[in-house]
């Protein structure tokens, strides 16, 4: 056997050519980068390994691989897209790619996909253009068209070669959501041809090279398709169907305010009906447009926003960074909802808890709702029979403060009581001695919380949003007593619970449910006014979120939200005062949908009827009448603005950034938008605050534009440089 030999090396571009015993090895190990992306250098250095491999005889076949241990190629270099100009230059970069790609398919020897992480975007792209694809068996293996996500469409073939590689459904399924595609599902639905252990990726690849080479046909696992299958997509008919109810399902979960998938779904459809040029053609020019649209831009911005969030150091007042202790075990006070779903995400992080309550039968249906949620992981297969046995045994329960003493972090989710709080302070300052104490309460100010401790340093909020294992925001929270080391050390530990964490400043409500506030209690007011809930609902849904704020109000719980307004009204007056209709139908013992009874009406089985009229007799004006969307998104969403603006006043939030991210990540605001600050960017800070006095003459006290709002209106500056 003869030794590799380098045929190719650029530093610049980490690109490496060996030639290995007939077989050519092209790998990508970009220089000082975590992942291997595509950039415009990466094109003539491919298209020079391409000739030799084509025009040396020596070179039988190719195998493409990855350098890095984690990513084979996470797509386009989006830094380098957000710098694109003209919509011509977006269509002439994915015309760039496609042709890049389509000499790599047409090479006359095979060329085999050796993926050994993830494989997103132009990087999938790149896989699918060649002729034999073998995936490495782990989690780090994912695969996934994600451009929509960013407001794009796949530009260089995905929407082409996709559709004839795993059908037509199932690629629509994937362009359309951005979905992540895991290695043994990617092998189930023909996506990659093999799996293998990832200590053998590489050997099974060079094998294959060298057999398929010589004309030996691989082991290839035939797709499945359904009888339905066959007749919706084998016939122009049946994709007229398809198309047509992808189309429907895009608009409805998009209400129109996303272009990508449309524009992706026009770009396969054309594949199929006029031919695949068309539908490259298509392809190039939806991407060179949807890379100039203001969609595109904010949600690259958030990409970029959450990635810098990520790596963000607490920092001492002297400006060193704060360092962090490891979590070895944590203690969860209190088994309800909130206790659960800590330790669910825990546990599965790897975390051995301790969860207590007072009594066993508390305690047992904490476990049960970990396991409820882990098992359904079991049963989607993204856990093995031991795994999930593993992640179990990490669940500890108790009833009394055995197993607390080494702790190193505790997170009391206790009934919202202060008095019962300082209890349980108090205990774990003498159970649990050099734990951090993180209090998960929606409601409480910490430093009140904190009056009871003997090191109100060790003291700070941790709180999460339910259902805790899908939402993906921690707010952290600080008083001027917490040490930087906690605060380092919470943080920390979110991240590993795969949290996006912002710090944010103790204050009532802190950062997410102050925003809310204004937003659910005007259109509590828009209620009382004689709007219906229908209208109230579908008008922020328009809008872009992901419900409106009544459905909201019935899934988080009418007594739930409703703990929080007099902690606001009491702490901001008359501006954050909940309004008559909200009071009312706490009062009137709705709960929302855990009790079937809310804004809405729930059947036996708890699915959701139509809204219950009912409530509007609880209104000051039962009597219903049009109330336009404009009016509506005005009155709920410019309030919430200037909410977040005075939090950034107050220092609660340390930046625009962390509003922005808080809010997409913490209440759904529409990320298209960007979030409040790139909100009120785009609308102009004069224009906003000329909207908010108009409504603050119509209502007086509730819509006076903060200070700050008023000096970017007055030296027409933005809050995002
Ligand atoms: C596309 O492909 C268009 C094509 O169809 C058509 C072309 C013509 N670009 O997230 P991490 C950076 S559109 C630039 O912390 P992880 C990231 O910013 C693209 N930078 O790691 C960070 O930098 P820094 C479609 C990128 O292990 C560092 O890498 N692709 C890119 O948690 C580490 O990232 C996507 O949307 C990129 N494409 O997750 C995939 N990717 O250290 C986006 C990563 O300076 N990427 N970086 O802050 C991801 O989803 C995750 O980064 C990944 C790794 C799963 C890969």
């Amino acid at each position: 056997m003869s030794t590799p030999t380098v045929v190719l090396h650029d530093a610049a571009t980490g690109v490496t050519l060996t030639l290995d015993d007939g077989v050519g090895v092209l790998s990508l190990d970009q220089p000082d980068s975590p992942v291997n992306t595509l950039n415009s250098r990466l094109g003539p250095v491919f298209e020079e390994a391409f000739d030799r491999v084509l025009h040396d005889a020596a070179f039988t076949a190719l195998v493409l691989a990855s350098g890095k241990a984690d990513t084979w190629i996470a797509g386009a270099d989006i830094e380098e897209l957000r710098g694109l100009q003209r919509a011509e230059d977006g269509a002439a970069l994915a015309r760039g790619g496609q042709q890049l790609l389509a000499r790599l398919a047409q090479l006359p020897k095979p060329v085999v996909a050796a993926i050994n992480g993830a494989a997103l975007g132009g990087g999938l792209e790149v896989a699918l253009a060649c002729h034999h694809r073998i995936a490495a068996d782990h989690p780090k293996t994912i695969l996934a068209l994600p451009e929509t996500q960013l407001g794009l469409l796949p530009g260089a073939g995905g929407t082409q070669r996709l559709p004839r590689i795993v059908g037509l459904q199932a690629a629509l399924d994937m362009i359309l959501t951005g979905k992540n595609i895991r290695a043994r599902k990617a092998w189930q639905m023909g996506l990659v041809h093999e799996l293998v252990h990832p200590a053998i990726l590489r050997d099974v690849a060079m094998r294959r090279a060298r057999e398929l080479a010589r004309g030996i046909a691989p082991p290839v696992r035939k797709r499945r398709t359904g009888a339905a299958t066959v007749l919706l997509e084998d016939n122009a008919l049946g994709r007229m169907v398809v198309f047509r109810q992808a189309r429907e399902q895009v608009l409805a979960k998009t209400r129109g305010n996303y272009p990508g998938p449309l524009a992706a779904l026009d770009a396969v459809q054309r594949g199929y009906s006029d031919g695949e040029a068309a539908g490259y053609a298509a392809e190039a020019e939806h991407f060179g447009q949807l890379a100039m649209t203001p969609v595109c831009k904010q949600l690259t911005y958030l990409f970029f926003a959450g990635n810098a969030l990520k790596k963000e150091e607490v920092r001492r007042a002297d400006g060193t960074p704060a360092a962090h202790a490891p979590v070895r075990k944590l203690g969860v006070i209190g088994a309800g909802f909130m206790g659960a779903g800590i330790t669910t995400v825990a546990v599965q992080a790897g975390t051995p808890v301790r969860l207590k309550d007072a009594a066993w039968p508390r305690v047992a249906a904490g476990w049960r709702a970990v396991r409820e949620v882990v098992r359904e992981r079991l049963r989607r297969k993204q856990l093995t029979r031991a795994q999930f046995d593993d992640t179990m045994a990490l669940v500890g329960g108790t009833t009394d403060w055995r197993g607390f003493a080494d702790c190193d972090l505790v997170i009391e989710a206790v009934f919202e009581d202060l008095a019962v709080k300082h209890g349980v302070v108090r205990d774990l300052e003498r159970e649990a001695p050099r734990s951090i104490i993180a209090s998960n309460t929606s409601t409480i100010p910490i430093r009140d919380i904190a009056a009871a401790a003997a090191h109100p340093e060790r003291v700070l909020g941790m709180h999460f949003f339910s259902p805790v294992h899908k939402m993906p925001l921690l707010e952290v929270i600080v008083t001027p007593q917490t040490s930087p080391e906690a605060t380092a050390t919470a943080v920390a530990y979110g991240r590993r619970l795969g949290k996006t964490v912002i710090v944010v400043q103790d204050g009532a409500g802190f950062y997410v449910n102050r925003i809310l506030a204004p937003y659910l209690n005007e259109s509590g007011r828009l209620l009382d006014e004689g709007a219906t809930i229908e209208a109230i609902d579908r008008a922020l849904a328009d809008y872009g979120f992901p419900v409106g704020p009544l459905t909201l109000l019935d899934e988080v719980g009418l007594d739930i939200a409703g703990k929080s307004g007099p902690i606001m009204a009491a702490a901001f007056g008359e501006r954050l005062t909940p309004p008559a209709t909200l009071t009312q139908v706490i009062a009137s013992g709705r709960l929302g949908r855990k009790a079937k009874r809310g804004f809405y009406r729930y059947d036996e089985q708890g699915k959701r009827q139509g809204p219950d009229e009912s409530v509007y007799a609880l209104a000051p004006h039962p009597a219903r009448q049009v109330v336009s969307a404009d009016e509506i998104c005005r009155r709920t969403v410019y309030p919430l603005l200037n909410e977040a603006v005075r939090c950034l006043e107050d220092g609660i939030i340390a930046s625009p950034r962390d509003g922005d991210i808080g809010a997409v990540y913490g209440i759904g605001f529409p990320p298209f938008r960007g979030g409040p600050f790139r909100t009120i960017d785009a609308l102009g800070a004069a224009t906003l605050v000329r909207e908010l006095e108009t409504l603050d003459t119509r209502f007086p006290g509730r819509f006076t534009p903060a200070a700050l709002l008023r000096e970017h209106a007055a030296g027409g500056t933005h809050f995002h440089p």
